[in-house]
């Protein structure tokens, strides 16, 4: 859909949870307004015994005007009818850091390779998304697959999000904490 309506996104068919487990390097993201991961986002999910959803979120961030610091993110999530969407709560592992209650749904995987990720925080009145933000994903921190490239502009395309997004360096800036 390029309606930029947000109830006509098309998320991931048969969304398998397990599947999606592990970790997931970010290459490039759309960033909603205010305070945001800048790079190095690393996040990686679990499935509980009871069969939920998890995830842990790394993230270069700068709060409290130049404080330069790791985020230590963890977050849960809730199911809705559809498998591919969630409600995801998240916080910080320090109480300075963030915290919030996203939608988080899945626009498109292979699982192995590479992850769209999608989140409207504000719906306008005519339907679009007034704040919006996304990763991509890949399962390799080098970037994404030529052959996966291709797929990945498209589904930017339909999001209405082509050329908002700006890539995600990895220096190892979170991988002393
Ligand atoms: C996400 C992957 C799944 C787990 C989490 C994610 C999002 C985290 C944030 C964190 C923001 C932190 C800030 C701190 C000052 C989607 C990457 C938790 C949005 C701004």
């Amino acid at each position: 859909a390029q309606d930029c309506q947000v109830s006509s996104v098309q998320v991931m068919q048969n969304f398998d949870k397990t599947r999606y487990t592990g970790i997931w390097y970010a290459v490039a993201k759309k960033d909603p307004e205010g305070l945001f991961l800048i790079d190095n986002i690393v996040a990686k999910f679990t499935i509980a015994e009871d069969g939920s959803m998890t995830a842990t979120a790394k993230g270069r961030v700068i709060i409290l005007n130049n404080w330069e610091m790791c985020a230590d993110m963890l977050a849960t999530f809730e199911v809705t009818p559809d498998p591919a969407k969630f409600r995801m709560k998240y916080w910080g592992a320090a109480s300075y850091l963030q915290t919030g209650n996203d939608d988080h749904w899945v626009i498109d995987t292979d699982y192995d390779n590479y992850a769209i990720h999608y989140s409207c925080r504000l719906v306008d009145s005519d339907g679009t998304c007034l704040d919006a933000y996304s990763f991509i994903f890949s399962r390799h921190p080098t970037g994404l697959r030529p052959e996966d490239q291709r797929n990945v502009v498209q589904k930017k395309t339909d999001l209405c999000l082509l050329g908002k997004y700006r890539r995600v360096s990895h220096t190892a800036f979170c991988e002393s904490s």
